[in-house]
């Protein structure tokens, strides 16, 4: 199948009519597609496939050429940063991301530098040069970060946490440590999100997948915050200040309201969150973007299709919506139910689309 030219998600994002809600998938590209593990046995590694443009730019465009889909993300990680910063990241076979050198000591934090990206992650904009120029501009590249409350969880704990016990240990017994990590992170992502745009993404997202085991007040000081800093930082330079911003916090349907107000265009909602509640908590100008469980792609096509249409039914003729899943895809699913998902979307959204003026 070619790869076909959409300008879905733009449209919506500048308030213009649609025929359906743009799709794309977290993690579209990624381990459930054969192809993806074809390339990654070739390569030997995820992280040598992230560091080598043309392969990057390759499994980016995997998904796009099985299914239509209205965006592309660039096919890298969060930990990317941490990495630049000279924690040594490296992958345990089953186990997922780790550090050879977590931080911990304030000494060790005050050591670490705010990366420039044009230097130490030129793999990455390459990667979305290349990604750009095969899209032929036919279809918006998505950037991306993690948040500093995420990407600290990893720099902190050393790798994939399940109590977080260490980077809360020093969130309370040495938060002054724990501010000049977030600090430089925030300055660091700036830095990668402007360089990710000047490089051609038309769209950037931040993932906070690790917000919600904050309390509500620890999260909007140590979560929040950050990513309200790096948004208004995008928001004050010419450069920047017309890309839109997705901000997705998994566990984030209790701060709704302040998240509406972080200056984000659109929100990432996860499949805990109910969508109406939702939409009457942030108002109707806000984007949504979501939110289907991620594992009912391991259901019937028949209750994919019916899920689908539970929740265009509640989005209603509203258009301001992205479809997405509430979370990344996981890694065993069939390609086959991914399918199924965009042709449902695409048979049951129509009722609720006008068809759009193309003149605008
Ligand atoms: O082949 C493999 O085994 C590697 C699996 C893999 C993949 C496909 C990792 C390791 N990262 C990725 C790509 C990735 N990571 C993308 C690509 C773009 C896409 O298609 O969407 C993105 C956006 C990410 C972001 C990411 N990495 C997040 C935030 C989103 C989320 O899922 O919550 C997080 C937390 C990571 C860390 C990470 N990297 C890889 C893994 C397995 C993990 C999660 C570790 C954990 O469970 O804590």
């Amino acid at each position: 199948m070619s790869i076909l030219a959409s300008d879905r998600l733009l449209r919506v994002l500048k308030g213009q009519a649609v025929d359906h809600p743009p799709i794309w998938l977290m993690r579209q590209a990624g381990r459930y597609l054969p192809e993806y593990r074809a390339l990654r046995a070739k390569a030997g590694s995820f992280l040598a496939m992230c560091r080598n443009p043309e392969l990057a730019c390759e499994v980016t465009l995997q998904p796009l050429q099985r299914f239509h889909l209205d965006a592309a993300i660039i096919f890298s990680d969060i930990l990317t940063i941490p990495d630049a910063m000279g924690l040594g990241l490296y992958f345990e076979p089953g186990e997922g991301p780790k550090f050879e050198r977590p931080v911990r000591q304030h000494a060790e934090i005050e050591r670490l530098p705010v990366i420039e990206p044009e230097q130490s992650l030129a793999y990455v904009m390459q990667a979305i040069q290349l990604t750009v120029k095969a899209l032929q501009n036919q279809l918006p590249v998505i950037g991306f970060c993690g948040s500093p409350w995420t990407v600290a969880t990893y720099m902190v704990e050393g790798g994939p946490s399940k109590q977080f016990s260490i980077i809360k240990k020093m969130l309370y017994q040495a938060p002054q440590s724990l501010t000049l990590l977030l600090d430089k992170l925030v300055q660091s992502s700036i830095n990668y999100l402007r360089a990710q745009i000047i490089a051609g993404a038309k769209v950037v997202m931040i993932f906070d997948s690790w917000g919600g085991v904050l309390s509500q007040a620890d999260y909007q000081k140590f979560s929040l915050a950050p990513m309200q800093a790096i948004i208004q930082a995008l928001k004050a330079d010419p450069l920047t200040q017309a890309t839109p911003v997705i901000l997705f916090t998994k566990g984030g349907g209790q701060c709704l309201t302040p998240l509406s107000q972080s200056g984000c265009q659109v929100l990432g909602l996860d499949w805990m969150t109910d969508f109406k509640v939702a939409r009457e908590q942030v108002g109707p100008e806000l984007i949504l973007q979501g939110n289907l469980d991620p594992a009912l792609l391991y259901a019937s096509p028949e209750v994919i299709y019916e899920q689908v249409a539970t929740l265009l039914a509640q989005v209603g003729h509203h258009q301001k919506h992205i479809f997405n899943l509430g979370h990344g895809m996981l890694p065993d699913v069939l390609p086959e139910k991914v399918a199924a998902l965009i042709a449902a979307v695409k048979t049951l959204a129509p009722q609720y689309y006008p068809l759009p003026d193309l003149s605008s």
